[in-house]
């Protein structure tokens, strides 16, 4: 066996061991233990990190957790600011009123995207800048904001992917139809959907219709902890539940009748991801049969058209009320599917009883992130878009969130060393990588978020932001994930 390789004679031993830092710490280097790869081999391994051509990298926000502007420009109330300004409700009694001020930021924070290879944007679009009272007369200063957002996007070369929901409810609907608890409220986003692709969709050619249906329905209308904070009975919570897949269904309806020619419609859900403990066939299968159980009442109806015999049975009496025309609604055929990822809902194994599988509990020394619900599994953004796939044949699919909360310390010369992010994001995107590396149609993958912002009941306490926003000054700095995220998005492979 050779002991050394001509280039690596080249390199010469000394300067080797020095760069190693090896002399410094006063080792002795056996010339038998210097045996890493030489270059040909490093670059044989690249393609296997690759993403597929044109794989697009983008960022992701929500309008009441960035915009700020709260009382600007004709803007109506949100069940979001009056929930926030209930004290208790939100940690530190913070609320969205200023925020990241995006509302007047947002040509600096582009230019901050741009230089990330950024080459995707999702935002969302506040439903009471457009109708401030949910509907009615439309808001022309609204409809100008986000014309000259996404015109601003464009000439950067950013495509502006718009959800049309992202939790802020105008609090008009709340006050006249109980919100999400009436129909009227999925009519009223309807006809709040159709009129955006109406008069933005010469500019803005992708949708997301409802962000995750089901953490705004089970956490505002079931556990309270979300606006507009109530704790409905099952019956109550089924409807509720029912009225979101199909405001979902009739915005992709009224889409398609309105926006131009290309327009392409989907959802962003946060669906439950059931990850093999064991990759057995057997397991494998478990997985698949409880990840479409486990969404039966948001993504598994909305594919399927109906909902799943044992979501009826666990219902009972307490089911939604629906009808024959309500499940082709909520089942219009889209174009693609967006999944927020975070963490898998529970290790499974195939067991013997009515499900056919068995959840474990997760260790208690699990990793986690800061948010003490994020519970830190990489697997999920294999399983996430392989069942999608392999349950609905999904041919378009997009990862419309993914990312972690960090301490994230500034240090005195404004740095963050957020190596906890950095890691994620290899852990998770190798895991992702290896779905399209098998054929997954994953077309781009959003991180949440571009920049530090208003984490719900969190606060602005909790981070997950590329960008460290200085709350005091709203200086933007960014954290070391940002140079990370843009070598990514550059070299279109796991780095
Ligand atoms: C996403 O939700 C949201 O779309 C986004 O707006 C948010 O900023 C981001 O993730 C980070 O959280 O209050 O302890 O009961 C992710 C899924 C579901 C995670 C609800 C937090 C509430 C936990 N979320 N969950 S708790």
């Amino acid at each position: 066996m050779p002991i050394l390789k001509d280039d690596l004679k080249n390199l010469g031993r000394r300067n080797f061991i020095k760069s190693a830092g090896l002399t410094a710490a006063g080792l002795s280097v056996a010339p038998a233990l210097i045996s890493f790869k030489d270059d040909t081999a490093q670059q044989n391994n690249i393609p296997d990190s690759k993403f597929p051509e044109g794989f697009l990298w983008g960022t992701a926000t929500a309008a009441y957790q960035v915009e700020g502007a709260a009382n600007e420009d004709g803007r109506g109330v949100t069940i979001w600011d009056t929930f926030s300004h209930i004290p208790g409700k939100v940690r530190n009694n913070d609320n969205g009123d200023v925020a990241c001020d995006f509302y007047h930021r947002y040509p600096a924070d582009i230019q901050l995207m741009k230089g990330l290879n950024v080459k995707a944007f999702r935002l969302s679009i506040a439903w009471s800048r457009i109708f401030p009272d949910g509907t009615g007369t439309p808001n022309q200063k609204g409809i100008d904001f986000y014309k000259k957002l996404t015109d601003d996007l464009q000439e950067n070369g950013i495509e502006p992917f718009a959800t049309l929901y992202h939790w802020d409810l105008p609090q008009a609907l709340h006050d006249k139809y109980k919100g999400w608890e009436s129909r009227e409220t999925a009519k009223a986003f309807g006809d709040y959907a159709g009129f955006i692709a109406k008069n933005l969709g010469d500019r803005v050619k992708h949708y997301f219709t409802l962000n995750e249906m089901s953490t705004f329905v089970e956490l505002g209308y079931g556990n309270g902890i979300f606006a507009p904070g109530l704790k409905l009975p099952q019956a109550g919570l089924n409807q509720v539940r029912h009225h979101a897949v199909l405001a979902h269904g009739l915005a992709v309806q009224a889409i398609r009748a309105n926006g131009a020619a290309g327009t392409k419609i989907g959802l962003a859900e946060n669906l439950s991801v059931p990850v093999p403990i064991i990759d057995t066939p057997e397991n494998i299968k478990a997985a698949e049969v409880a990840m479409r159980e486990e969404n039966a009442g948001y993504l598994t109806v909305v594919m399927e058209g109906k909902y799943t015999d044992k979501f009826l049975k666990r219902t009972g009496a307490d089911a939604p009320k629906f009808t024959e025309e309500d499940l082709k609604i909520i089942s219009s055929p889209l174009d693609f599917v967006g999944i927020n990822v975070y963490m898998p809902a529970g290790y499974v194994q195939a067991a013997d009883n009515a499900d056919g599988y068995k959840t474990l509990p997760f260790a208690k020394s699990q990793p986690r992130s800061t948010s003490a619900w994020q519970v830190l599994g990489p697997e999920s953004l294999y399983w996430a878009p392989k069942n999608v796939q392999k349950l609905w044949g999904v041919k378009e699919i997009y990862i419309t969130e993914n990312g972690t909360s960090g301490t994230d310390e500034l240090t005195t010369d404004k740095h963050i060393y957020d190596t906890d992010r950095i890691s994620f994001m290899r852990n998770y995107l190798t895991q992702l990588q290896k779905a399209t590396a098998e054929g997954v149609p994953v077309k781009g993958y959003f991180y949440w978020s571009m920049m530090d912002n208003f984490e719900w009941t969190s606060g602005y306490g909790t981070r997950f932001g590329l960008y460290y926003i200085d709350y005091k000054t709203l200086e933007r700095i960014p954290k070391e994930s940002a140079a990370y995220f843009k070598v990514l998005a550059e070299k279109n492979q796991v780095v």
